[in-house]
């Protein structure tokens, strides 16, 4: 495959990694980031480095599950000296997407439909090219499967959940379900461990809490730091969740794996400590053509981190997308549906 050329809208946590990561491969080229306040582009390859030196310490650091990184004002992206500081980040980049194959959407969903709107303003751009989000909730592939049709008229092929759940364990369960013609069930449970804590991971810690009983995106996006530490503090650093509304669900049955309401997500985050404080699994259980029940199971090392676990699939779909892209296939795919190819 020729060079990928991509561009990172939003540099919280997955969008500073995902720079990061994409040092490791040479066929991947970012040559536009940028973030509320400020864009760098350059069409022969950014300096990652010096990007992400420049924004070192203004923004959280959580390393995978969050887009969301809180960039104080006017030391974000407009930092690095290949930056300029802009009122208009996204419409920058959507101003030179003509040459870019590939863009990773690594933004908060701040309104529900926001990252549906930000595809909208590439199509309106005649924009024919990947796009990529990372995105948690179900509701947001409806969205964006409304827009299918517009996606195949101007040659767009979008990625949606292209994170580790939904994302990279979604995948796995699709493969796992491969021995069976009956899938009764699939469980996907997942650990993370990150000593730095709260206020280095708090786009994850917050997507996460907003998961608990009793609280929801919108509560908790009204809460102070202080208040979601309380929440951490009572669970001792370590919080635990089950039944977790991740589009994994929606996305797998609309691969045709098995029923939305046959998925379970559901994991343990320990603040206290680096490590996973329970093996990341998942878990498909079903009937074979010759009327064997099993369990196939997925697991990652313990050794993998959350930060490896995103943002290398992330990438791996972005790449499988843009393989697609060039072969003339357009509309919108779940993670379930493509291989990623990091
Ligand atoms: C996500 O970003 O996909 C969700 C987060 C879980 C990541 C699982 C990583 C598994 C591993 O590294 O073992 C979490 C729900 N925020």
């Amino acid at each position: 495959m020729n060079d990928i050329t991509f561009a990172v809208l939003g540099t919280g946590g997955i969008g500073r990694r995902t720079l990061d990561v994409s040092k490791h491969r040479d066929d991947l080229v970012p040559v536009a980031a940028c973030d509320r306040d400020g864009v760098a582009i350059d069409h022969d390859g950014l300096d990652v480095d010096e990007l992400l030196a420049a924004t070192e310490g203004n923004v959280a650091s959580d390393g995978g599950a969050s887009a969301v990184g809180e960039a104080s004002e006017g030391t974000g992206v407009a930092a690095s000296r290949q930056a300029v500081p802009t009122d208009t980040p996204i419409d920058d980049v959507v101003a030179e997407s003509d040459a870019i194959d590939a863009v990773l959407i690594a933004l908060p969903n701040l309104e529900h439909d926001f990252i549906p709107r930000v595809a909208d303003r590439f199509v309106a751009a005649d924009y024919s090219g990947v796009l990529v989000d990372v995105l948690k909730r179900s509701r947001v592939i409806g969205m964006l499967d409304d827009r299918a049709d517009a996606f195949e008229d101007r040659g767009v092929t979008f990625v949606c959940g292209a994170g580790a759940t939904p994302g990279f364990l979604t995948g796995a369960a699709a493969l796992a379900a491969q021995s069976f013609v009956e899938v009764e069930e699939v469980e996907i449970w997942w650990g993370v461990g990150l000593e730095s804590g709260y206020r280095d991971n708090r786009g994850t810690v917050r997507e996460d809490v907003a998961h608990l009983d009793g609280y929801d995106v919108e509560t908790v996006r009204g809460m102070s730091d202080d208040e979601i530490e309380a929440i951490v503090d009572e669970h001792d650093g370590v919080l635990e969740f089950h039944d977790m509304a991740h589009a994994d669900d929606v996305l797998l049955e609309r691969a045709g794996i098995c029923d939305a309401e046959d998925v379970t997500v559901g994991g343990v985050l320990d603040l206290t400590s680096d490590e996973k404080p329970t093996t990341t699994t998942v878990r498909v259980t079903g009937t074979t053509f010759d009327g064997a029940r099993g369990t196939n199971v997925f697991r990652l090392d313990d050794a993998t981190s959350m930060a490896a676990n995103v943002n290398g699939p992330a990438l791996g779909y972005l790449k499988a997308a843009v393989g697609r892209n060039r072969a003339g296939e357009y509309g919108v795919f779940g993670p379930a549906e493509l291989m990623p190819g990091f």
